[in-house]
C-alpha cells in the first residue's frame, strides 16, 4: 500500500487525467453484459448491444462447480507466483483477477471446440483437464510445453502477441471447408488475446479473414486495462467491442469479473459460430490485479486507488456472497474447497521441484515433425559444444 500510495503523491499529476479518460471508454458503458453484481446479486437477463438476452440458468451443483473452479486457479496461480519468486520458475504470468472471464469462457466451451491460448490462460487451461503442472515447465525452462494441443483441444502458448488469432482465423477456416459446421456437433474456434494486442496488425488480419469468410470464431479479449504499463487508452478511443462492427461481425462487451455472464456470452457466441453464423469479437472487461508478469513492477504505472476500486469487483467474492445468499454454500463447503486448493497448490510444488533438467540436445527435439538437415547439424554443433567442456573445471 505504502509503495502504491507513493507513487500516486509523486505522479498525481501525470496518473490524473489518465483515469478520468478511461472512464470515456469504460464501465460507464449500458451495454456491459453482467448477471451477477459484485454484492452477488443475480440478474435475470441482460440485453447485449444487438438485442441478444443473455441469460444462465444454472443447478446448485454448477453454481459451486463454478466457484471451486475459481478458488482452485486462483490458488494454483499464486502458488506459481511464490514458486517463480524463490527462483524455482524463470517468470510467470498471472491470472490474477481474470479467473471468471477464464473460467466462465472455458466452461462454455464443447468437447469438440479448439482453444488458442496467449500466456496467461491457466485457467482456461485448467477448464480444459490440462495438468496445471504442464505450463510450469515452461516457465521453468526445462520443457517447451508439453501437452498435445490436438488431444486437449488446446493450443500451445503463444508468446508472440496476436499471432495466435490468425492460427485459430486459419483453423477456424479449416473447419468451415472439412464441412464441421452446423448443429450442436459443429465446431468452433476461440482465440484468446489481451487489449494490447488489438493494436497488432496480426489481430486486425485475423478479424478481416474471419469476417469476409465467415468463420466459426469467437475472438475473446481480455481487456485487463493494460499491456505491460500501457494503459488502455493508449490502444482505443473507441470500446474495443465496436472494432467488430468494422469488420462486419458482432461485438458484446462482458463483465469479466462476472463468470455466469462470460460463460452465457461465449457460449452463445460459440453456438452461433458452430451453427455457420461467423465470429463474434467479446471484450472481456476487467483487470490485472497483479504485476503483468513476475518481472515487472505494476506501482511504477498505476495508483493504489485504481487497483482498490477494481478489488471491490472481486470476481470470486460476489460468486461466495451469491452462494450464502442462496444458502447453498456453508461454511464447511467453503473450508472443504480451500482445504483441496491447498492440497493442490502443495502437491504441484512438489512436483514443480522435482522435474529433472533436460538433456540440453532435446531442445532440438520439437521443432520439426521430421526433423531437418540444418537441425541435425546443429544439434552437431551443439553437442560438440558441450563436449568440449568434459574434464573441464568450468
Ligand atoms: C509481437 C510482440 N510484440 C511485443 C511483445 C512484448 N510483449 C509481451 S506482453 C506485451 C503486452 C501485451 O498486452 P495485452 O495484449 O494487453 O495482454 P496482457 O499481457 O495484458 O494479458 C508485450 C508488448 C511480444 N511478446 N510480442
Ligand atoms: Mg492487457
Amino acid at each position: 500500500m505504502a509503495r502504491g500510495d507513493g507513487g500516486a503523491t509523486t505522479r498525481g499529476k501525470r496518473a490524473a487525467p489518465r483515469t478520468q479518460k478511461r472512464e470515456a471508454t469504460g464501465t460507464g458503458d449500458p451495454n456491459l453484459v453482467q448477471l451477477l453484481t459484485p454484492e452477488g446479486e443475480r440478474i435475470d437477463s441482460a440485453t447485449g448491444p444487438d438485442g441478444t438476452e443473455y441469460r444462465a440458468d444454472f443447478s446448485d451443483e454448477e453454481y459451486r462447480g463454478l466457484y471451486r473452479d475459481l478458488v482452485l486457479v486462483r490458488k494454483l496461480d499464486a502458488e506459481a507466483t511464490a514458486l517463480q519468486r524463490q527462483g524455482e520458475l524463470g517468470i510467470w504470468a498471472s491470472l490474477l483477477g481474470q479467473e471468471a472471464a477464464q473460467v466462465g469462457s472455458g466452461r462454455a466451451l464443447r468437447p469438440q471446440d479448439m482453444a488458442f491460448p496467449t500466456y496467461r490462460e491457466h485457467g482456461v487451461l485448467y477448464c480444459r483437464g490440462i495438468d496445471p503442472i504442464m505450463p510450469l515447465g515452461l516457465f521453468r525452462g526445462v520443457d517447451q510445453g508439453g501437452w498435445d494441443p490436438n488431444e486437449f483441444k488446446f493450443n500451445m502458448y503463444t508468446i508472440v502477441i496476436g499471432a495466435q488469432t490468425l492460427h485459430a482465423t486459419g483453423y477456424a477456416m479449416g473447419i468451415t471447408m472439412d464441412g464441421k459446421t452446423g448443429g450442436d456437433e459443429g465446431e468452433a474456434v476461440i482465440a484468446y488475446f489481451g487489449d494490447g494486442a488489438t493494436s497488432q496488425g496480426d489481430v486486425n488480419e485475423a478479424f478481416v479473414w474471419a469476417g469476409v469468410f465467415n468463420s466459426p470464431i469467437v475472438f475473446f479479449c481480455q481487456n485487463n486495462q493494460y499491456a505491460i504499463s500501457e494503459p488502455l487508452e493508449r490502444q482505443t478511443r473507441v470500446p474495443l467491442y465496436q472494432r467488430a462492427g468494422g469488420f462486419g461481425f458482432p461485438g458484446v462487451r462482458v463483465d469479466g469479473n462476472d463468470v455466469l455472464a462470460s460463460y452465457a456470452v461465449t457460449r452463445h457466441a460459440l453456438d452461433n459460430a458452430r451453427n455457420g453464423q461467423g465470429p463474434t469479437l467479446i471484450e472481456a472487461y476487467t483487470y490485472r490485479m497483479g504485476a503483468h508478469t513476475t518481472t515487472d513492477d505494476p506501482t511504477r504505472y498505476r495508483i493504489a486507488s485504481e487497483v482498490e476500486a477494481w478489488r471491490a469487483k472481486d470476481p470470486l467474492a460476489r460468486v461466495k456472497a451469491f452462494l450464502e445468499k442462496q444458502q447453498i454454500g456453508d461454511e464447511s463447503f467453503f473450508a472443504e474447497i480451500d482445504e483441496q486448493a491447498k492440497q493442490e497448490a502443495l502437491h504441484l510444488r512438489e512436483r514443480v521441484l522435482a522435474m529433472p533438467d533436460p538433456e540440453p540436445s532435446t531442445i532440438f527435439d520439437h521443432v520439426y515433425a521430421h526433423g531437418s538437415p540444418l537441425l541435425d547439424a546443429e544439434r552437431e554443433q551443439a553437442a560438440r559444444y558441450l563436449e568440449s567442456f568434459e574434464g573441464s573445471a568450468h
